[in-house]
């Protein structure tokens, strides 16, 4: 009795002590995620009682068979049809509901003609960029590889407009490691691709989870609330050094993330010769 009892007190207070998940969700599909986690809770908790109770029954009503005065020493079931029928449905069914139910929120993190891509495209208006240019709205290519997270941004033109990032590396392109930089209060959109074996990119505060595969590109949208620095994990074992693969994510206003660029720029195109007038 003790163990079913304390799971169900722990199952209980867990959420509100923030022994659930990570932290609080820190991004508006995150707390789409976290109710779904929670309606799953509740299912399994409703099962595991009704299946703690039903057995403490069983093992209950068998000791009694043994009573004095009872011939029997053991009590023997062949199997019930009936039971057998209902606890195969009744799980089944449960299993539908649950894949009916996030029907919507997987649509919107994973199938692409449901992007906020609207949204997207007037960030990158408001930071100058040349939308009228077709293909994607990529703010940074991250590529996994052992072990380590490799960032490409696009550059700046001559003007000083930003670029939009090009399937292809450019020589424009700005480049970091373990370090990506986006905009917070939008929706921004990378595309995800692995230099070696497979990973998976994971910003457990906004409930990311993507697997980067070798050979393909992934998109992969999300919307960071606050202006903050969260984590970006690998959570895929990867060899030896997938420990190390943990970097970070800064989600800062649009203006700070088009100022940081430029900073970027003006490092990786600083070649140490002084200017002359000559
Ligand atoms: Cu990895």
């Amino acid at each position: 009795m003790f163990w079913p009892l304390a799971a169900l007190y722990l199952c209980w207070i867990a959420p509100e002590r923030g022994w659930w998940f990570p932290s609080e969700a820190m991004s508006p599909l995150g707390q789409r995620i976290d109710d779904l986690f929670y309606m799953i809770l509740i299912v399994t908790t409703v099962v595991f009682i009704g299946t703690q109770i039903a057995l403490g029954y069983v093992l209950w009503t068998g000791a009694r068979r043994t009573d004095p005065g009872n011939e029997e020493t053991t009590w023997f079931s062949h199997g019930s049809h009936n039971l057998e029928v209902m606890w195969t449905i009744v799980p089944a069914g449960i299993l539908l509901y649950i894949a009916l139910y996030q029907i919507d929120v997987w649509r919107e993190f994973r199938m692409r003609p449901y992007f906020p891509q609207e949204q997207m495209t007037a960030s990158l208006t408001r930071m100058g960029v040349d939308t009228d240019v077709p293909g994607d709205r990529a703010l940074a290519e991250v590529t996994a590889r052992q072990f380590e997270w490799r960032i490409r941004y696009p550059g700046f033109d001559e003007d000083g407009n930003l670029l939009p990032l090009m399937t292809d590396p450019q020589p424009t392109d700005l480049y970091t490691v373990n370090d990506l930089h986006l905009p917070a209060g939008v929706p921004v959109m990378i595309n995800l691709l692995s230099g070696d074996v497979q990973h998976s990119f994971f910003l457990p505060e906004l409930r990311v989870k993507q697997d980067a595969v070798p050979g393909l590109v992934i998109p992969v949208w999300f919307q960071a609330e606050k202006s903050q620095t969260y984590d970006l994990l690998c959570a895929e074992l990867c060899g030896w050094g997938h420990y190390k693969m943990k970097a970070q994510f800064v989600a800062e206003p649009e203006q700070e993330w088009l100022q940081w660029l430029r900073e970027l720029h003006e490092l990786q195109n600083e070649d140490g010769v002084e200017e002359t007038d000559e």
